[in-house]
Formats: C-alpha cells, structure tokens, sequence
C-alpha cells in the first residue's frame, strides 16, 4: 500500500515516552512502564495524518475506503515503528544499540521524542525534573546515529574513494549500493555533496572532518527528525520547551498520556475527541468517575487551552508534511460525481511526496493505469492536464486512460 510507504520512526532514550506515544498514535496496547528497555521487539502499528478533506468544500457526503473521514476530517493511515530506547554507545553496541539501529535504519522520519521535563537523566533513569537537560538529549541522539552512519563507511572509505576516482563507478552510485539498506536514496546523498559543497570527483582529498561533515548531513537529510517535547505538563517543561526552541528543528510541545487518555475516552465514547483536536466534550458526566472527570478537566487546563492540543497528532503531520514535503490528491475516477466506478465518493485520500506528477499518480494507483494514461483531469477547475503536471494539496484527480479499468 502505497500510502504505508514512509515509515515513521519514534526515538529517544529509554523512558521519555515513546510507547506512550506510540500507543496514543496508534491506539494499540504496548507496554508502557517507568523502567529502561521495556520495548524490546520491534512494535509496529499504524497511526494517521489529519487533514481537512475535501468533501465539505465540494459539498459531497464521502464514502471513504483507504483512509476514515471524521466531520470533515479526513485521517489517513500511516506506518509507524516504536523504537527501542537509545542509550550512550548505541552505535558501538551498547545497551539496545544495535536493535535501535537496526529499526532506525527502515525509518524515513524520525520523531525524536524527549523528556522536556528533565526528569529522566542520560540514560533514561528517574532523576528529578529539572535536573537533567533535554537539550543533551537532542546533541546525543544526533551523535549516536551520524557515528553509527560513519561507523558503517568509514572501514572501507579508502577503498571507496579511490574506486570513486579510477573511474569505475562514481561516489554517488557506490554509496547508494552501500546505503541501500538505510533507506538511504541518491537524491539523499547527492544533495549531501551539494550542501557541503565538497567535491564527489575527488572523495580522496575529503579530511576526516570533511567525512564528517558529509555524514552528518546526509543524516540530517535521509532521516530528517523534529523534536516531540514530551512531559510538557511536568512543570519544568515550559522553561525546556523555550530552550530546546532555540535548535534547529520543528518543536512540538507534547503530552503523550493526555492524548492516550483521551483516545480510550473517545474509544468507549465517554468523549468527543478526534486525535488532534484542541478540546473535547464529555457525552455522558455520569458514566464517569469523580477522579475521571477531574483527570480529564486537568489535560483540558494543562495541556490542551495552554498548548492548543496535546502536540501527538501535531508532531505525526509535521513529520509528514513539512519534513516529507508530502501532500493529500484524491484520485476519482467519475468526475461528475467525484466517485470510483463503483459509485464511493472521495473513496482514497492518497499522500505522496510534493511533486509528483499525475501520470506518477496514474503508476500509483495501478501499473496499467499509468501505462494507459492519456491526461487528467483535475476537477477543481475541471481543467485539463498533461503527464507531467505537478499535483496540488487536495487536488482531485481523474486519470483518463486508453485502457477500461476492470
Ligand atoms: N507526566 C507525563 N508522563 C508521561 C508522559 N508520557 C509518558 N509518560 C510517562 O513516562 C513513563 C515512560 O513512558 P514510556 O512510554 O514507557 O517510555 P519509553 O521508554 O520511552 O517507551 C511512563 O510512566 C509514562 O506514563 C507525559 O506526557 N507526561
Ligand atoms: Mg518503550
């Protein structure tokens, strides 16, 4: 499924709130505990990116298939992995290292979740909140995966500059062989070299810190990350959150058991609550307890009228939209009904990278469909396009092929 197809990874040392996260995310019991090293296998599950649908604006009743469509808001399915806790030395094997390792290199995103708190020291042991700086946090997690990337080249770098210069296959095309398996792309590693403007012609010449240099922004390119300021309600967080700001990267303030509090509310319909709203509304007071009632008053004036929401749905659409640079097309296959041919409105929201094109879109939805295409119509304006149009956010789009769709 092709919408599955960026996988998000959620990081961090151990205990700063990942599973919690995770779970909120994806609504799937996983172990949440005070302790290190509780998420020991690999936890997959599938979590949604929130966007306005289109519906409302073409003023259609959707039957959504691929993705749900809640009051106008249309959720689409995303593949998310909760990575084990990352300690110091991970990239030489320390603690989960290479389990850590191993899961962030299938990531194509990263949310790096830390204890904004401070209430968690370097290797995830309760301390005080406050008495440990997140922003340490953030530098080391940086570390830990440039030292493993470089850890991975660096043996054979040599050899590979020196093949790179006989002229036998040019460094782009050997570190992509070499890179393949981290989800690591040429475009990644060519605009690697264009960022630190070193020159690919002459890998021999590069120093250790030019080595560096280069790994580290290709991981900032390949594995682009934001930053999830977890634990926001412990009140050291506020301070935290103004200095972990001061980075250079997208900050979401988060509380993680708020938003998992509010999902099983709105699972047994206790509330109305869609993830990322930024309130709630009790449907039934007497089904709930007084402890629940005052629970749920306190994530309203802590978290959601302070911060807007509890920061959840927020870090999964920045990941996705401003990290991926990806956008929502709905593809329909009957434009006067904006349906498939079986009469679904909007049936498939789809999210792919911005600038795709139609006929790539077409090569999506169906191999046959991209073979047999001819133009498209994008039903907006009901104009009109050729292959090569760049798709807009929330366009709606019918392909118009040589070839009857079954
Ligand atoms: N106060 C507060 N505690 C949290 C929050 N998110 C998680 N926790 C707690 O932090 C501890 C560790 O959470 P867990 O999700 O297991 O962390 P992980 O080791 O990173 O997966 C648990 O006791 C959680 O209940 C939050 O937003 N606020
Ligand atoms: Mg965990």
């Amino acid at each position: 499924m092709q919408h599955y197809s960026r996988l998000l990874g959620i990081v961090g040392k151990p205990n700063v709130g990942k599973s919690t996260f995770f779970s909120a995310a994806t609504l799937v019991p996983a172990e949440i505990a005070n302790y290190p090293f509780t998420t020991i296998k690999p936890n997959r599950g599938v979590g949604y990116v929130r966007t306005p649908c289109v519906c409302r604006e073409f003023g259609v009743k959707d039957n959504p298939m691929n993705s749900m469509c809640l009051d106008g808001v249309r959720l689409i399915p995303v593949e998310f992995i909760d990575c084990a806790g990352l300690v110091p030395g991970a990239w030489q094997g320390r603690g989960l290292g290479n389990q850590f390792l191993d899961e962030i290199r299938k990531a194509d995103v990263l949310i790096h979740i830390v204890d904004a708190s401070g209430g968690t020291d370097c290797e995830g042991r309760i301390c005080k909140p406050g008495e440990h700086d997140p922003v340490e946090d953030v530098k080391f997690l940086e570390r830990e995966i440039t030292m493993w990337m470089a850890s991975i080249l660096k043996k054979d770098w040599p050899k590979i500059a020196r093949t790179a210069e006989s002229g036998a296959k040019d460094l782009l095309t050997i570190l992509e062989e070499r890179l393949s398996g981290l989800a690591i792309k040429r475009v990644h590693i060519f605009e690697a070299v264009r960022r630190t403007g070193l020159n690919a012609e002459k890998p021999t010449a590069w120093s250790e810190e030019d080595f560096l240099r280069f790994i580290d922004a290709l991981r900032q390119i390949a594995k682009p990350a934001l930053i999830a300021a977890n634990k926001i309600d412990v009140p050291p967080a506020e301070e935290n959150l103004e200095r972990l700001k001061k980075l250079n990267y997208i900050v979401v303030p988060c509380c993680a058991e708020a938003e998992l509090a509010l999902r099983r509310a709105a699972e047994k319909n206790l509330i109305d609550y869609k993830p990322g709203d930024s309130d709630f509304k009790i449907n039934s007071p007497e089904k709930l307890t007084e402890s629940q009632l005052r629970a749920l008053e306190a994530i309203r004036e802590k978290v959601l009228l302070k911060y807007g929401s509890t920061g959840v749905q927020e870090a999964i659409n920045a990941a996705y939209f401003k990290l991926l640079n990806m956008i929502v097309v709905y593809p329909v296959e009957n434009l006067e009904r904006l349906s498939d041919h079986n009469g679904r409105v909007l049936p498939d929201a789809y999210l792919v990278p911005h600038g795709t094109t139609a006929r790539e879109l077409a090569y999506l939805i169906h191999t046959e469909l991209g073979e047999s295409f001819i133009y498209a119509i994008e039903a907006r304006e009901r104009k009109r396009v050729g292959e090569d149009y760049i798709l807009k956010n929330r366009d709606v789009i019918s392909i118009v092929s040589a070839k009857k769709r079954a």
